[in-house]
């Protein structure tokens, strides 16, 4: 019999992560990189890169009628930032997790957010919040070629 719930749970998705100015500027590059690595998912594209105001505001552009939405555009544009797109099932939502709260006081100890940061406005790392997002977010921050497809050795060792 055909299990569709199944097949919704494991479909393979892609997810948007970014170290933001903060997070750079902070040197937790390495740290937050490894989490999403160690966890399994699978690496696809990965930069370091001084996005322009429109990028920015291309990226945010649900918040744009935000009043906070100026400051966002000031901080994200204030230095490089590490993009990376990043594969697996479930990805996105479990980036979410690894990220934890946007409010950084209220993020779990054990996530990113809730272990490396204290301030909504410096909280050191994007990721996506759906898998049309992930499409979307990671179409607009790389170009054709900057992707890689490859089969990590490690592949039957996470997934049966
Ligand atoms: P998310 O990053 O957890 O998905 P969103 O609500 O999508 O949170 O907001 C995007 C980003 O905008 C946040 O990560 C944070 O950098 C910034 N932001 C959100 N709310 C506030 C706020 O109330 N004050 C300042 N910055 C905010
Ligand atoms: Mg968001």
């Amino acid at each position: 019999i055909y299990d569709m719930r199944k097949d919704i749970e494991e479909r393979v998705e892609e997810t948007y992560i970014m170290v933001k100015p903060d997070g750079v500027q902070r040197g937790l590059v390495g740290e937050i990189i490894s989490r999403f690595e160690k966890k399994g998912f699978k690496l696809k594209g990965l930069k370091l890169f001084q996005c322009s105001k429109e990028l920015a505001e291309e990226h945010y552009k649900d918040l744009k009628a935000k009043s906070f939405f100026p400051k966002l555009i000031d901080y994200i544009t204030s230095g490089p930032v590490v993009s990376m797109a990043w594969e697996g099932v479930g990805v996105v939502a479990s980036a979410r997790k690894l990220i934890g709260s946007t409010d950084p006081l209220q993020a779990e100890p054990g996530t990113i957010r809730g272990d490396l940061a204290v301030q909504t406005g410096r909280n050191i790392v994007h990721g996506s919040d759906s898998p049309e997002n992930g499409q979307r977010e990671i179409a607009l921050w790389f170009k054709e070629g900057e992707l890689c497809e490859w089969t990590p050795v490690l592949a039957p060792w996470l997934r049966e």
